[in-house]
């Protein structure tokens, strides 16, 4: 099945092959999409441009999110090379190590700042540059983590600025609507990744989950990737469509 077939969908936010952005582009270009990929800087676009070349037809552009000028440059390339854009995976966070141990009442200034620039803000800037391109309607998706909800160890800064990115999707959802375009947090349980690894005792957190979650293990990304692949592959005019039809009785062609 080609759920997201002829979607044009930007995918932000790949480092490495264990990036929760890659499991999920791996989802989209099997299911039809045709892939952008975003890289920070040149110390990572050699690792990124290796996995987009696995994926066919599949392109690669820079953009550090904490630039404006970088965002509006990405609008203009994704205007010239696809006009239409269907879907924006932003998968992206930031805090300094330090601020990610210990108490959280130590943050500084600059690294509170720095984690929600990068981790929230980022989300609205991108959005801000690219919903125009959706003019065919679309999916923004970002990620987000329990920490926005509850105090937890190490966690610290970044669940803050989670919390911000979580308000931020309630915003953009509501102003975004009228364009048919929907934004969604998908909160993913903790993954081994590079992210990941900035948080102390980040183990601790793997085993509790593994003793507490109802599988009872922690979570793929894989899995993360086929939750991230429902969101683009819902059809335009959703109530006109067959799935509509099919699954709700009393949802009649209108
Ligand atoms: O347990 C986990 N791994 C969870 C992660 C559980 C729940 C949510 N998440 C979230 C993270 O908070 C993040 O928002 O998922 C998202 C992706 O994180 P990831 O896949 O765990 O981590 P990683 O593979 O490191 O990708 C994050 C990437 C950066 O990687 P590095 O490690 O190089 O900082 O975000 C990108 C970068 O590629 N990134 C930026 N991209 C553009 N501009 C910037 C920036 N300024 N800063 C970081």
């Amino acid at each position: 099945m080609n759920l997201v077939a002829g979607k044009n969908i930007l995918v932000m936010g790949v480092a490495n092959d264990r990036s929760i952005a890659w499991a999920i582009a791996q989802s989209l270009a099997s299911h039809g999409a045709r892939l952008v990929f975003t890289y920070e800087s040149e110390r990572v676009e050699e690792r990124v441009r290796k996995l987009a070349d696995t994926i066919p037809n599949s392109v690669i552009l820079p953009c550090n999110v904490t630039s404006d000028e970088d965002i509006e440059k990405l609008a203009g390339a994704l205007k010239e090379q696809f006009g239409v854009l269907h879907g924006i995976v932003h998968s992206i966070a930031f805090a300094r190590t330090e601020e990610l141990e210990g108490l959280f009442v130590n943050t500084s200034r600059g690294g509170f700042a720095l984690a929600h620039d990068i981790s929230a803000y980022s989300l609205v800037a991108v959005a801000q540059k690219l919903y125009p391109l959706m003019t065919e309607g679309g999916s923004i998706m970002t990620m987000t983590y329990l920490g926005a909800e509850r105090a937890m160890k190490n966690y610290n800064v970044m669940g803050i600025a989670k919390a911000a990115l979580e308000a931020s999707v309630r915003y953009l959802a509501n102003d975004l609507g009228q364009y048919n375009i929907r934004v969604n947090a998908i909160s993913a349980g903790p993954i081994r990744t590079l992210a990941a690894k900035g948080i102390k005792d980040f183990n601790s957190i793997l085993k509790t989950v593994e003793e507490k979650a109802p599988l009872r293990r922690t979570t793929e990304t894989a899995e993360v990737g086929d939750t991230a692949l429902f969101l683009p592959s819902i059809p335009r005019d959703y109530r006109r469509s067959d799935l509509c039809r099919r699954r709700v009785p009393h949802c009649r062609r209108l």
